[in-house]
This record gives structure tokens, sequence and C-alpha cells, in this order.
């Protein structure tokens, strides 16, 4: 596969400025470009005025890529397996993107250098395309600009897109939800098996991976998760999340990793739970940019006569702020 990839000069895709160019940018990326594919994902990033022409020139592509979200608490080998699992991936043939997303830290230069530095094996491979994004920066917010990162990967061939997520707060939860499968890493010793129930990880995960098997209390650890998922209900035909060990450091594992995420693609697809995912994830995506242009619209207002004028209605009594707001929402329905 990486003999066809073909490399496109840098100037050839540093000077898009206008729609018009935005097609060729794409099929530049689906020819395996990585500036191409480098330069979509930082124009989606920056919630770029081109971001339709690009969502517009990306839509026949929806879908083809599998997704696997890995996330888990700091440290505890998400990048690890990552690139043990890109390097399984490749193995297979599939071509291959990741992204290391850090909703956590408006200051994640150190983690972008780590996660660069332990996924170096790959970094000439030119059928793996590997990116991180920190919040810094973005319109929109991280949830905003993951999934049209994702879609990016996907119209540039990827076969399958890793999204690393660290498990901090509620954000993991929300860039799990892009996944078709989404594995919850855990290591011995660090109280993980509780947290993660606390943290509503449960529900997310498909497959748990119970990492740093090499340290004490990896059993115990095991027996934990594995105890839980019993306590769970749930009915015929349901999945039930598998738990892996996994030496992720060594390279041990891998391929059960590898194989718990197949029979969750074969359920997902056996039981229609696909699609359904799909569309879900259509639904939050449309939702959100229905959400922010009501925003903005509202935002506009602000400098109308409008917002103000009802203001200074509500707040000398002489209408109620729900009344208030009905006003303000049919005037953006003209
Ligand atoms: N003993 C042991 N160490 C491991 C294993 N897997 C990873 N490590 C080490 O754990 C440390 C953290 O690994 P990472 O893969 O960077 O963990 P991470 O979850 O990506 O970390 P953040 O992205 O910073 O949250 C590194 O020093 C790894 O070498 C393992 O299976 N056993
Ligand atoms: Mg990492």
């Amino acid at each position: 596969m990486s003999g066809t990839i073909e490399n496109v000069p840098a100037a050839a895709t540093g000077s898009v400025r206008r729609s018009r160019d935005v097609p060729m940018l794409v099929e530049r990326a689906r020819a395996g470009d990585h500036r191409a594919v480098a330069r979509l994902i930082t124009l989606v990033e920056n919630g770029d005025e081109l971001l339709r022409d690009i969502a517009a020139a990306l839509a026949p592509y929806a879908g083809q890529a599998q997704v696997v979200g890995l996330t888990g608490s700091p440290g505890v080998g998400k990048s690890t397996t990552t690139n043990e699992l890109v390097r399984a991936l490749r193995a297979r043939g599939h071509r291959v993107g990741v992204l290391a997303v850090d909703p956590s830290s408006p200051f994640t230069g150190g983690a972008i250098l780590g996660d660069r530095v332990r996924m170096q094996d790959h970094a000439t491979d030119p059928g793996v395309y590997i990116r991180s994004m920190s919040s810094r920066g973005h319109l929109g917010g991280l949830a905003a600009a993951t999934p049209q990162a994702v879609r990016v990967l996907e119209g540039a061939g990827c076969d399958v897109v890793l999204v690393e997520t660290v498990g901090v707060g509620q954000a993991e939860v929300e860039v799990a939800s892009l996944a078709d499968t989404t594995l919850v890493l855990l290591a011995p010793g660090m109280g993980d098996a509780i947290q993660a129930v606390k943290a509503g990880i449960l529900e997310i995960a498909d497959v748990f991976v119970v990492n740093k098997a090499d340290r004490d209390g990896a059993d115990a650890t095991y027996r934990d998760i594995q105890g839980m998922i019993a306590l769970g209900e749930r009915g015929p035909g349901e999945w039930r999340p598998q738990v892996v060990r996994a030496v992720a450091a060594r390279g041990e594992g891998i391929d059960d990793i590898a194989a718990a995420v197949d029979k969750h693609r074969t359920w997902l697809v056996e039981r229609g739970e696909l699609r359904r995912r799909q569309e879900a994830r259509a639904a939050a995506e449309i939702e959100a940019i229905a959400v922010g242009v009501l925003r903005d619209r509202i935002g506009s207002l602000r400098d109308g006569t409008e917002l103000p004028s009802l203001a200074a209605k509500v707040a000398e009594g002489a209408i109620d702020p729900y009344a208030a707001a009905d006003e303000l929402l049919a005037q953006l329905g003209t």
C-alpha cells in the first residue's frame, strides 16, 4: 500500500485559501499526501471559514473507517498501547490514523512531545497519520473539532482511526462517544477499577485492558473489573465488556486486544448497532453545529436593538425573562 502513496510538494497544499481549492486538497489527502491531511486537520481545528466546503468534500466518505477510542488515567499506557496497535494494524495492511486528544489542559506541549516520541516507530511510515490535539486555541472546543478531524482521517482513506484521550473528568466520555469501540485502560494499584465506576466509565467501555500486567496487583485489578461487569445488568444479546491483560511496553497482549476489538466489531455489525452509533454521533454533530449557529445569531442580536431593549424591559419589570426569550427566538426565526 505504501508504494502507491505519492509525495506532493508543500507549496501545492500550503496555499489553500479558496473554496475551489478544497476538493483538490481532499484528493491529495486521499492519495496519501501527509501534508494535505495535516492542512485539512488544521483548518477544521481552527474552525476556518472553509470548514463547510471541507465537510461537503468529505461527506461521501462518512462511516468508512473503524473508529477505536482509547481512554484511561494519565500514564496508564494509552500511547504505548496505541503504538503497538498501530504496528498490528499495519501488519494486516491497514492504513491507520491516530488522534491523541488532551481535553484536560491548555498546556500540553509535554504530553504531545511524549506521544510523538512513543509513536516514533511509525514516524516514517506513509500509511500512518499521527496528530495531537489539545484544547488550546480551539474554536467551539475540542468536542466540536475532534469529530471533524476523524472525518478528515476517514476521508484520507484510513481504515482505522485510533483516538487516544486522557481520562480526566467527563471530557473523555464525550470523546469516547466518537468511537465505534471504546477501550478503557486500567493499571494495577491505581484504584482504577473503583474510579472507573465513579466516573461513569463502565458504561462507555466495550473492552477493558488491564495494562502493566507485569506489575503486582494485576490479578486483583482483573478480578475487580470482572466482578463489576458481572454486577451490571444487561439483556440477552447485549454486549458484555471484554477484559484483556496486556504488557504494552513489551508488546504482550496486543493480539488479544485486537481480537476483542474484532469481536466487538462483529457484534456491532450483526446487531445493527454500528449504524445506530453512527447516526447517534451524526445527530450530536448536527445539534452542536445548529446550537453554535444559534448562539452566533443571538450574539449578533446583542449589537442590534433587540436584546438590549428586551433586557431593559426585563430589568424594569415590564416583562419576564421567559417572555423576552420567546421574543428573541421569534426574532431569530425571521
Ligand atoms: N511496567 C510497565 N510499564 C508500562 C507498560 N505500558 C506502558 N508502560 C510505561 O508507562 C509509562 C506511561 O506510558 P504511556 O503509554 O505514555 O501512558 P499514557 O496513558 O499514554 O500517558 P498519558 O498520555 O500521559 O496519559 C511509560 O513509561 C511506559 O513505558 C506496561 O505494560 N508495563
Ligand atoms: Mg499518552
